[in-house]
């Protein structure tokens, strides 16, 4: 009996449903028209990305400039845009041809199927399917941006569908990343004495110091490195969970206490780049910025014997200024 009134009632709701759907059918294709329509303004509003920091307005990723970046963009822009955008377009179809065909004017009678056995399978196996599809090149990525080269791995880069073309020699770098309540502090391990804290700058100490550099993102120090070498990071943290990203780099790994967590780049491109804390830390998580300054292999030699016997400040100074 209850069920039965209860079956009633949800009846009622769809079938108001389908009637305030068949009402609203010139409301939809006027959405649709309209959507289809701001397309090319939405696609005219793109603005280029650049590499190291965000641009206003930008939608997709920032450029990339290590070989687990670029496996990322081709993971991403080669496979799951595809898989994205045609499942949105089959199943915006299906839901436009379901309102259109079995609303209740143009349906009276509705069907009392409840099962089919194909259809079911299709629904079951497809996704599935889909999954694997997007499981095997992604668990290839993310095993590369884990794995520390050693001269002999292959890796993806834009190689995501041939599976590995890109040799990475073994890092000649290593380099400690701690992440701390509220900044960071960088340890070159292998060098006596060469640690430093990074502190993100003020906005009048950015205008004072580094007027060119963007707001929340410019520190005091950036972390320096050489271009075209691998270097690997460790990185743990003092206190609460950090996490330590680059997104040109496609680095995105969680600092936690009394963890080593490992993972590496190899940067093309001199040039800086910026990123940020992306673990909730507590109430300056959002003011922890990573700068990572790339320059020449001679740059950075000289940047690092001048820091372990003048300290940051002197080291600091002799770097080409930004532009
Ligand atoms: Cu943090």
């Amino acid at each position: 009996m209850v069920l039965k009134s209860k079956g009633g009632s949800v009846q009622n709701i769809f079938s108001h449903l389908a009637d305030l759907c068949a009402k609203s059918k010139t409301m939809i294709v006027g959405v649709f028209a309209a959507l289809i329509a701001l397309f090319p303004f939405s696609a005219m509003a793109q603005v280029e990305p650049m590499a190291g920091q965000a641009v206003d307005r930008q939608t997709g990723f920032q450029l990339s400039v290590t070989p687990i970046m670029d496996s990322i963009v081709a993971f991403h822009d080669g496979i799951l845009m595809w898989i994205i955008t045609i499942i949105v377009i089959f199943v915006t179809i299906l839901l436009a041809y379901i309102i259109v065909r079995y609303n209740k004017r143009a349906n009276p009678i509705a069907s009392k199927t409840t099962h089919n056995v194909l259809i079911e399978v299709i629904w079951t196996v497809v996704p599935i399917i889909i999954l694997i599809v997007i499981a095997v090149p992604s668990f290839g990525v993310l095993a590369d941006q884990q794995t520390i080269p050693d001269g002999e791995r292959k890796y993806l880069g834009s190689n995501v569908f041939s599976f590995g073309e890109v040799d990475m020699p073994a890092p000649e770098l290593t380099i400690k990343a701690t992440g701390v309540q509220w900044s960071w502090d960088y340890d070159y391990v292998d060098y006596e004495g060469a640690d430093f804290s990074s502190f993100m700058l003020s906005d009048e100490e950015r205008l004072a110091q580094k007027p060119n550099e963007p707001r929340l993102l410019a520190v005091d120090y950036s972390l320096v490195v050489p271009v075209d070498t691998t270097v690997r990071v460790q990185v743990t943290a003092a206190d609460v969970i950090h996490a330590f990203a680059v997104p040109s780099f496609g680095i995105k790994i969680d600092a936690v206490p009394g963890r080593l967590n490992e993972t590496w780049f190899n940067v093309r491109k001199t040039g800086i780049y910026y990123g940020q804390c992306s673990e909730l830390c507590g109430k300056d998580h959002a003011f922890m910025p990573i700068s990572v300054r790339v320059v020449t292999k001679d740059e950075f030699a000289a940047w690092l014997a001048k820091f372990q016997s003048d300290g940051i400040e002197a080291a600091a100074e002799m770097l080409p200024p930004i532009s």
